[in-house]
């Protein structure tokens, strides 16, 4: 492990630092040579779907665009090393716990299902037929399907997903907790109450034309590499782009394309935000609200003064409910409670409305500074509210882009991967396959860990993903995983769910996008739907890690043959043979996807109906409604504060720059200026020295929850870092255990992963 060191970074983001990065992850892999090949099929027309994140691509035919962190993705799918069946041999269970998850996932690509053997405490090869058979028994087993959870992180395909919830309805629940109730559930919820829709309005061609782009909690230079390359462009051709961010990222200041040979040998990079907004964390409801108010004062003046009027009223009159209301509460919230929530200047807030009244066309962006908050909904109806207000819906280079995060966790949501399912989805479901599907709503994330606390003796199913450490509440959360009858996981590499198991466990390696999936009638593509909706083919061409690996369709079906046996509709061997078949039932059941097979073969794909964009509204109103939120004052962290002598602080648990969610790819963190520690605490050069201590010294974090009960974890080094006082940053999932389980977002549920209410201590051994 390298040295431990903090400097500033001052260079843009992006650079030699990147293709460097690229180059020394292929050789930790091992891959150089067949990495580099692997690496130029990502996103191509013919190749498969960079399972970096769910940015889209230029129409999927560009040229091979660089990416970061999608190589270094790749690279962990692609790398040399295997986790056979020799290393659980020559490791209990206990013994394979005290190991790092940095160390657990390097030991690369599983190559046998496993199952755990308590005797032993030793996981031991099985066959598939195996592995099934035990899964079958377990859930024929239970008092009822509700007993069982079958959980999927976002990077299975839409076939597979389609299956998946097809298999489990048949066997007779919609407990179907996914990644997206840690994620963008509050954007859906949101968006669908406001105008009618879930997913995000605008394509890539709206970046090209949009006057001003404004980003709400996100790190694309981290988390989206690729969108820098569409706010690069549109910053040189003058766009504004407004951060709204705590933390200041190098990602959104300047970026030098590695695509670019003059910008590589200027080395100076390109402008990327044109105003930055460093407001407090939870602080972006109340500066959206106080632009909203600046835009209603000044339209007010210019109707008094008989000039042209500053909002939009033909598109408010013809197409948004509730506006009247809406503007007389916004009229009410003080500009006092404005400033202190958001944590802005007034004129930083009438600067950001000016920039939004002269730019014709604006874009809106948000990610997870946004939506893991007790009051995201709000938020989220906030920004929507603001792009109503001047017609921003509908039309180019406008609109809202919830940047979504695994690359088909949109796909999935589509597919019915849904602890709610809507009536007519079921209903359909029923008239195509003919069984009776359940009504009633199923578990969510946080659900289902309660679930699993309260009662013992569930199967819990996972479809990729690492539930285990992505959740809150890391205690709990474990607590209720071994109190499973069986745990299953379906994974590519070995991490600590796999650990934390219930008393019977599986491990199911399948195969990862990169790789060929041969079935009956030859190999098989898959299919995708990026953050803007569009669809297309995603074909693996390495050679499969292993040959006792099984596709993610295949597990679906095998587990459905054996577990539902002769009351099955479904022919799942047939439809597992050719994924046309799938893709033919999928057109069945969705009327956006008819012609399904003919139309994701055209290179790129294509766009998925959106009824907003099209200035549709499947409201209740039928129409966009606009939604009065106050200004919150009574948060977890407002009453907490008020009730503690300690100077309380609120932290964000965010992402490094060698991180992929759970799975930690290195010990750096680039663009914020820290090498080889992960253990950090990015807090204000004030506060540490009101607290009496010095950067580099070593703290512990505790938590205090709205039920007063206080968690802790231990060992974080304080480092200066240019975030507003009294906030705080530090990375998931070592902070999960901060996350009060009952903490959550209002409605959607969403943990609140980024506004946790802490108080800190110098570090006790
Ligand atoms: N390389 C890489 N790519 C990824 C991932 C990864 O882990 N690694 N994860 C994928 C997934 S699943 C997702 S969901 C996305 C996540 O991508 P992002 O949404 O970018 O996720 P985060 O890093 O959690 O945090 C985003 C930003 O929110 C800011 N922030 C924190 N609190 C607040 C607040 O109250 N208000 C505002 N305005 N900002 C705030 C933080 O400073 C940070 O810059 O990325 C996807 N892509
Ligand atoms: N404190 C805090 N907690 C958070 C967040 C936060 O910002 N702060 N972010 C939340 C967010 S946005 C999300 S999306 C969740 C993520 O939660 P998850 O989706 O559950 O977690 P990941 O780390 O993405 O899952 C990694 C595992 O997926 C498996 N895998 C990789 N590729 C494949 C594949 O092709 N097929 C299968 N079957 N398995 C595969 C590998 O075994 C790997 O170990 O975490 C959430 N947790
Ligand atoms: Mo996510």
């Amino acid at each position: 492990m390298g040295k431990k060191v903090i400097q500033v970074y001052n260079r843009p983001a992006g650079g030699w630092g990147a293709l460097k990065s690229v180059a020394q992850q292929l050789l930790n892999q091992g891959i150089p040579g067949k990495g580099a090949r692997t690496l130029l099929s990502a996103n191509q027309p013919d190749g498969f779907d960079c399972p970096g994140c769910a940015w889209p691509d230029a129409d999927h035919t560009s040229t091979f665009e660089f990416c970061e962190n999608g190589a270094k993705a790749v690279a962990a799918e692609s790398t040399a090393r295997r986790a056979t069946p020799a290393l659980f041999a020559s490791h209990t269970l206990t013994e394979l716990s005290r190991h790092s998850d940095h160390w657990l996932e390097d030991q690369g690509r599983l190559t046998h299902p496993m199952r755990y053997d308590a005797a032993t405490d030793r996981y031991v090869a099985v066959s598939w037929d195996e592995a099934f058979a035990l899964i079958a028994q377990h859930l024929r087993a239970l008092a009822r399907p509700d007993d069982a959870i079958f959980y999927t992180s976002g990077r299975t395909s839409n076939e597979a997903a389609f299956l998946y919830q097809l298999f489990v309805r048949e066997f007779g629940t919609n407990n179907f907790p996914d990644c997206s109730n840690m994620c963008h559930e509050p954007s859906g919820l949101a968006m669908r109450e406001a105008i009618g829709i879930g997913k995000g309005t605008v394509l890539l061609s709206d970046f090209q034309q949009a006057d001003a782009i404004f980003i709400f909690g996100q790190n694309p230079g981290t988390n989206h590499p690729r969108m820098l390359g569409e706010l690069r462009a549109a910053s040189k051709r003058g766009a504004a782009i407004v951060s709204f961010n705590p933390l200041r990222e190098r990602g959104l200041e300047k970026f030098q394309d590695p695509q670019d040979a003059l910008e590589m040998l200027s080395g100076d990079g390109s402008t990327i935000s044109s105003d930055y907004l460093q407001l407090k964390i939870g602080g972006d409801l109340a500066a959206v609200k106080g632009i909203i108010k600046y835009v209603l004062e000044a339209d007010a003046q210019a109707q008094q003064q008989g000039q042209a009027r500053l909002i939009d009223v033909d598109f408010i009159a013809q197409h948004t409910a509730n506006f009247e209301a809406f503007a007389d509460e916004v009229g009410q919230e003080s500009w006092d409670t404005i400033v202190r929530e958001s944590g802005l200047d007034r004129s930083q807030i009438e600067r950001t409305a000016q920039t939004y009244l002269h730019a014709r066309s604006v874009i809106a962006c948000w990610g997870m500074g946004i939506t893991q908050h007790k009051h995201s909904v709000a938020t989220i109806q906030m920004i929507v509210n603001l792009l109503l207000l001047r017609g921003h819906l509908g039309r180019p280079g406008a609109g809202a882009c919830p940047v979504r995060g695994h690359s088909n966790v949109q796909g999935d949501r589509t597919m019915g991967i849904n602890e709610k399912p809507a009536p007519a989805f079921l209903d359909r479901l029923q008239q195509v396959f003919g069984f009776e599907v359940p009504r009633e709503h199923g578990y969510d994330t946080v659900g289902a860990i309660e679930a699993m606390l309260a009662s013992p003796d569930k199967v819990f199913f996972a479809m990729g993903g690492n539930f285990a450490t992505a959740t809150p509440d890391t205690d709990l959360t474990h607590r209720a995983l071994r109190n499973c009858a069986l745990t299953v996981h379906v994974a590519t590499k070995l991490n600590r769910s796999h650990l934390v198991c219930g008393r019977d466990a599986l491990i199911l390696p399948c195969l990862g996008r990169t790789e060929i999936d041969m079935q009956a009638t030859g190999p098989q593509a898959v299919t995708v739907e990026d953050s803007m909706s569009m669809v297309h083919l995603s074909s693996g061409m390495n050679v499969p890690a292993s040959p006792d690996l099984l596709s993610e369709p295949a597990i679906v079906a095998r587990m459905a043959v054996a577990t539902l046996q002769g009351r099955t509709r479904i022919d799942w061997m047939g439809l597992l043979a050719d994924y046309d078949r799938i893709r033919d039932k999928i057109a069945d059941v969705f009327d956006d996807f008819a012609g399904f097979n003919t139309r994701v073969r055209v290179p790129g794909g294509f766009h998925l109906r959106n009824s907003a964009r099209e200035l549709e509204w499947r409201t209740a109103s039928g129409k966009a409604n606009f939604f009065a939120h106050a200004v919150p004052t009574d948060l977890p962290i407002h009453q907490i504060r008020s009730a503690q002598q300690q100077t309380v602080f609120n932290l964000a648990t965010i992402r490094s720059h060698d991180q992929y969610n759970t799975t930690i790819y290195g010990m750096n963190d680039r663009y914020r200026g820290v090498f080889g520690e992960r253990r950090v605490l990015f807090i204000h050069a004030e506060d540490i020295r009101a607290l009496g201590f010095r950067a580099g010294d070593w703290v512990d974090i505790t938590s205090i929850s709205e039920d007063k009960s206080e968690r802790s974890v231990k060992r974080f080094m304080l480092v200066e870092y240019n975030i507003p006082r009294g906030c705080l940053a530090a990375y998931f999932p070592e902070t999960n255990g901060l996350v009060a389980l009952s903490s959550v977002a209002d409605r959607a549920r969403t943990p609140t992963s980024k506004s946790i209410p802490v108080t800190l201590a110098a570090h006790q051994a």
